[in-house]
């Protein structure tokens, strides 16, 4: 069975195309039907957008012609729920694309289309000149490719403050999240009216964690989400099941070809260790955020195991609340709130449980953003806009809970 997966990605190469292929979303009703799906899972013909969750919650799996009635025979033979999510992905993977050639990028940015990994740097560079004494731009590395990363650290005054660090980017296919860590720093900067957010915090935003795979998710493979570095079957690794803190425990897998490789050791990609050693080499983070998506969820550590849950629990979960009030609010996105064991699946070698447990920091979380309804990791690029707008809204009240915390 890999060898015939190795075939079909050998032929698919680059420009992958997903003509015919279709999302189911699947509910398992019970721990059995749950069984069911994890077999379909250790399927590689089968791409799971989501991973298999607790009983009640949907997966979304995407099937390609040639398994479709095979993948519908099996659900109707054992009674499990599903309803068709998208009819054909390259559809919807052929609008974005449109769209993003249809418009150029006008002023310095706009947040109706998704930007290329050297348009994010340009527009890091461009505020560096724009505003050099509110803005500092700095490499922290290489990606595999050789892509150079960066952070933007936005501070006003002249002595350093407790940081909010914003990590994005790190799962390739998952667009949304450098486009709002990008509406994050574009606010910061270019809205005076958020000066307020800079008076007892300096901000540190990474929005290309995942340069390679994001830029061949642009190239080659829309639905990539790992990194690019080779391996001996398949090529990449899951950034967020890299990092050492109880690497490889639980919800990682060891098998190369897996959108959940967890890398030949703890630290194996560069990525990750520009991250790690970012962080370590930042003073006095107080908050640390990791933005994916998709599923509205906003989670707490720890993801490594199931039912362990940090000292502070009870305030990430109480502020995590007031989050999603100010979200839903606006246009009723309502979050699903806890740490991630509780409510999806653990998950040993994220970036989150990194920042608490391995450096040390007190408040973390995991956006899980809004996807784009039946198209999953393709929200339309109207739809950057309303995520971002809305999520705002709640960093903000995070930001300023933070900023009270550390006065
Ligand atoms: O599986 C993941 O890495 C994350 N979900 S995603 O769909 N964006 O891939 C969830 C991470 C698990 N939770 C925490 N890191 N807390
Ligand atoms: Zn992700």
């Amino acid at each position: 069975m890999l060898a015939s997966f190795v075939v079909v990605l050998g032929l698919l190469g680059t420009g992958t195309t997903y003509d015919g292929y279709k999302v189911y979303k699947i509910s398992a009703k019970t721990e059995s039907e749950n069984v069911f799906l994890r077999h379909l899972e250790s399927d590689p013909r089968y791409d799971f957008w989501s991973r298999i969750n607790k009983v009640g919650k949907p997966v979304t799996v995407m099937a390609s012609p040639e398994v479709q009635n095979e993948l519908e025979q099996y659900l109707l033979s054992h009674k499990i729920d599903h309803s068709l999510e998208i009819d054909n992905v390259q559809r919807t993977i052929d609008a974005e694309r449109r769209y993003h050639e249809s418009r150029g990028t006008n002023g310095r940015i706009s947040f109706n289309q998704y930007l290329r990994h050297d348009e994010i740097n340009s527009y890091l560079d461009q505020l560096a000149s724009d505003y050099p004494d509110l803005v500092t731009v700095s490499t922290i590395g290489q990606s595999y490719e050789n892509r150079t990363m960066k952070i933007i650290r936005i501070s006003t005054g002249t002595a350093p403050k407790p940081v909010f660090f914003v990590e994005a980017g790190m799962h390739a296919r998952e667009w949304i999240s450098p486009a709002l860590s990008l509406y994050i720093i574009n606010q910061l900067v270019e809205n005076p009216g958020n000066r307020g957010l800079l008076e007892d915090l300096d901000w540190v935003v990474l929005p290309s964690l995942n340069p390679d795979g994001y830029e061949f998710t642009w190239t080659s493979n829309r639905m990539w989400r790992k990194t690019r570095s080779p391996g001996v079957m398949c090529s990449g690794t899951d950034g967020n099941r890299n990092f050492g803190f109880h690497w490889m425990e639980n919800g990682a897998s060891d098998l190369e070809c897996s959108d959940t490789y967890a890398g030949k050791e703890a630290f194996s990609e560069v990525e990750a260790r520009n991250l790690r050693d970012i962080l370590d080499a930042t003073d006095n983070i107080v908050a640390f955020i990791s933005i994916h998506s998709y599923g509205q969820y906003l989670f707490y550590p720890y993801s490594y195991d199931v039912g362990l849950k940090p000292d502070n629990w009870q305030e990430l979960d109480d502020l995590a609340h007031k989050v999603n009030d100010v979200i839903s609010a606006i246009n009723g996105t309502e979050y699903t709130i806890g740490s991630s064991t509780e409510v999806m699946y653990p998950a040993a070698g994220c970036s989150d449980d990194w920042a608490m447990g391995g450096a040390g920091i007190d408040i973390v979380y995991v956006y899980e953003l809004p996807g784009g309804g039946k198209e999953g990791f393709d929200l339309p690029p109207e739809r950057i806009l309303p995520v971002c707008i809305e999520t705002w809204e709640g960093i903000k009240v995070m930001a300023d809970s933070i900023a009270q915390d550390a006065k």
